[in-house]
């Protein structure tokens, strides 16, 4: 009898050593959402959203539950993962957002490692699929032509993202008849297209990157999940709060102004029906890929699906509704591998970075990695060889905000507001007590301060560098 992959697994008779598929270069289908919360998935202790399909790839997959982005933000966030660099180096570090891939980026390291490379969806990079490696696109998403009337959200307000984006192709022949902006169903048609690319018959293996726009303001009401979700019902994050106590460098900015200072509950409340709906609506387009994927490669033998988003987002946390900080609602990525031999049900808590995808990716498919990458694979910590491969992760956002994680502190730096937080994470995980004046913890925020500074020279961060110099 045949195992399926999608059944509970009874009796595990491991006849292979993990991780080393039969077919060394296994299909990859690489999705991402677009500002989703790591904390927003049910099987990982979220009571109240529906992601069947996510928790799905949870039980029979491994999660990563403290995988970062460096720079929160779309699409510094975005050629990190292309090029496997930090934004310092790839050039796309606000206020510069032009990219300098001139080394090998994912997709050209896997088109030229033999595989058929693939786009779906949201495209927010300069240049185009085609110029960044990727062989073909369908269901291209990208900037196209601002409507002439103003378009609104489920609340009424003003629509102010993804204004005037199309689908288009890659030689830019737009198509506003499918819609001009976000639609409410648009998370069916990158489904659409990434099941036109998984039933493809080719002798190739392929890797196929699917950017879901879901669940990036404006938040629209999916068609289905209309009746989903109250704002009543509606749990309030821990750390909510009216105000930020300082402007963190982003106060002005498009995200923050969706709702007014100081934030009410019920429009926090509001506005997370409608994120959640948006993510369970998205789940479920991820389960008809998932279907599709079962025609072709039911087992699973020859798949590896991995998940994550960009980035998370504030949405009341902090006072904060954007992204843009140093929060972990906000650093803080899904990150879940399923497939081939990836373990079962498993956790890993090793800190670690989107842009270690570039590197993993590359050693999933037996691909070589050129030195020019700065990031990590995180193979080692998949095969449970090791506990971690950082001894502490790094943040940044523009020239406002820097911060280090180590072990269970967390500092922050505000350079343009002159102040600093330290959290004490494991006593404090919701970022509630602001430890930086404490006494007792001078010699803990001096030291993480230190090494926080001596990696930011060495990676080329000019604000600390100028600091380098003078000294
Ligand atoms: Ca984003």
């Amino acid at each position: 009898m045949i195992r399926n992959f999608w059944l509970p697994c009874i009796v595990v008779v491991q006849l292979v050593p993990l991780l080393q598929a039969a077919n060394p270069q296994p299909n990859i289908i690489l999705l991402i959402s677009d500002d989703q919360r790591s904390d927003t998935i049910a099987a990982l202790g979220n009571d109240t959203i529906q992601t069947p399909n996510l928790d799905s790839l949870v039980k029979l997959g491994t999660s990563f539950t403290r995988a970062t982005c460096g720079n929160p933000l779309c699409v510094p966030a975005r050629a990190e993962l292309l090029s496997g660099q930090t934004g310092f180096r790839n050039g796309v570090h606000p206020p510069n957002n032009k990219p300098d891939l001139t080394h090998t980026t994912l997709a050209q390291a896997l088109t030229n490692g033999g595989y058929n490379t693939y786009w779906v969806g949201k495209w927010m990079i300069a240049g185009r699929p085609s110029t960044r490696g990727f062989q073909e696109s369908l269901g291209l998403f990208a900037s196209g032509k601002r409507p002439a009337q103003p378009q609104y959200d489920a609340a009424g307000r003003v629509v102010t993202g993804y204004r005037g984006w199309m689908f288009q192709t890659d030689d830019r022949q737009l198509f506003p008849e499918q819609g001009v902006g976000l639609t409410p169903d648009i998370e069916s048609k990158f489904a659409d297209a990434a099941i036109e690319f998984i039933s493809r018959k080719s002798t190739k293996p392929y890797f196929l990157q699917v950017n879901f726009t879901a669940p990036h303001d404006p938040l629209l009401n999916p068609p289905d999940w209309d009746d989903t979700y109250t704002a009543k019902d509606m749990p309030l994050p821990e750390n909510f709060r009216a105000k930020h106590p300082f402007d963190h460098g982003n106060f002005s900015g498009r995200d923050e102004m969706l709702n007014p200072w100081p934030r009410k509950k019920k429009d926090i409340q509001r506005d997370l029906v409608t994120y959640y709906r948006v993510i369970s609506y998205m789940d479920q387009q991820i389960g008809r890929i998932l279907d599709a994927l079962k025609q072709t490669d039911p087992e699973l033998n020859n798949t590896i699906i991995i998940f994550t988003s960009d980035h998370g987002l504030a949405i009341g946390s902090h006072g904060l509704m954007g992204k843009q900080n140093m929060y972990e609602h906000t650093i803080g990525i899904p990150l879940l591998f399923t497939g081939v031999n990836i373990p079962r049900g498993e956790q890993r808590s090793a800190q670690c970075y989107l842009r270690d995808l570039y590197p993993t990716i590359c050693e999933l498919a037996d691909v070589e990695v050129l030195p020019a990458v700065e990031a990590t694979s995180l193979m080692p910590i998949l095969r449970n060889e090791l506990k971690e491969v950082y001894p502490f992760i790094i943040g940044y956002y523009h020239d406002q905000q820097r911060m280090i994680r180590m072990q269970n502190w967390k500092y922050i730096y505000y350079p343009k507001a002159n102040r600093e937080q330290l959290f004490h994470l494991s006593a404090d995980p919701h970022e509630m007590r602001d430890l930086s004046n404490s006494k007792r913890a001078t010699r803990v925020k001096e030291q993480l301060r230190e090494e926080m500074i001596v990696w930011l020279q060495n990676h080329g961060d000019s604000m600390f560098s100028a600091v380098n110099s003078d000294e």
